[in-house]
């Protein structure tokens, strides 16, 4: 296993335990045979959330991945949410790319300002520059542990009124937000995002619905859909205790680019379709999170 792989699986098999909805969803596919028992799902991506701060945030994180090879690629700005995110392309096509977002902490109120800024100063240097990133496992436990003090639910209330993001990362820090199952090398009748859609909620599953279930870009060429997060029993300072989101999992659906629209199924590769990612999606996915999808 390379340093990536073991990284790649330290998130994974966390965020696992952490959204039950992952593994129901990979019993469902075996279940619907849409995959076989111990088949690899094709990952389109993984995304992170972070704070804009002094000594932490995408300068901080993205250290890591770049340090494996990967390739900062186009800037997205989220002017409602007051975020900023990049996405990654990854050192080669087994890979998941990833997308990378921050909290524009300057742009909020003094008061939650204030209260963000009395955890993330506890971090007084970037604490990626002091670990060796050639070693897998001490990268797995760094994005795995926590960087400041555990937060008061009192704090996370106050943060939750003005930026559900703000108070998701307090708490969750660098959990695996989500990972994407890749709909459009499934089988025929699962290899759509409207048609996996069908198939997840005839399962039970509850999708995002923020701007619709299905989140199309202006091309028409990437459409996602996300699930609700589930919600997890979190531990917040002098024992108190409170149900908040934690993580989802996401749908992509990228189709091939008009210019290879002759090439024969077989082969198609990640080039021939569409890159990157749309923020008008995105504004919608991140919601996924947000009270108003969790409380539906
Ligand atoms: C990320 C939301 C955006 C995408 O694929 O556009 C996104 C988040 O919720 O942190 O995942
Ligand atoms: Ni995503």
């Amino acid at each position: 296993m390379s340093t990536l792989d073991i990284v790649l699986h330290g998130l994974m098999s966390r965020y696992k335990e952490r959204v039950p909805d992952v593994p129901a969803i990979i019993d469902a596919m075996i279940d619907e045979k849409i995959i076989n028992n111990g088949d690899e799902i094709e990952n389109d991506h993984i995304a992170f959330r972070t704070m804009g701060v002094e000594h932490l945030g995408i300068q901080s994180l993205e250290k890591i991945f770049l340090h494996y090879g990967y390739t900062k690629r186009d800037y997205y700005f989220f002017p409602e949410k007051k975020l900023d995110a990049y996405w990654y392309a990854p050192p080669s096509n087994e890979y998941p790319r990833i997308f990378i977002s921050e909290l524009r902490v300057k742009d909020l109120s003094e008061q939650a300002q204030q209260i963000i800024k009395s955890y993330t100063n506890e971090v007084t240097s970037d604490p990626v520059d002091a670990i060796d990133l050639d070693n897998g496992e001490a990268v797995d436990k760094f994005l795995h542990s926590s960087l400041w003090r555990t937060p008061t639910l009192a704090d996370f209330k106050t943060l939750s009124a003005e930026s559900e993001y703000a108070a998701w990362v307090i708490y969750n820090r660098y959990y695996l937000n989500h990972f994407t199952i890749s709909v459009h090398n499934l089988k025929d009748g699962y290899n759509t995002v409207a048609l996996f859609n069908e198939f997840l909620k005839k399962k039970g599953f509850k999708l995002n619905n923020a701007g619709g279930e299905i989140k199309t870009s202006p091309d028409n060429n990437l459409l996602q859909s996300s699930t609700v997060a589930r919600m997890i029993e979190a531990n917040f300072a002098n024992n108190e205790t409170q149900s908040i989101s934690g993580s989802y999992v996401e749908f992509a659906e990228r189709r091939v680019l008009p210019q290879f629209k002759d090439l024969p199924a077989n082969e198609i590769k990640r080039e021939h379709r569409r890159e990157g990612f749309e923020a008008n999606n995105a504004d919608k996915i991140f919601e996924s999170t947000y009270s108003t999808q969790t409380g539906r």
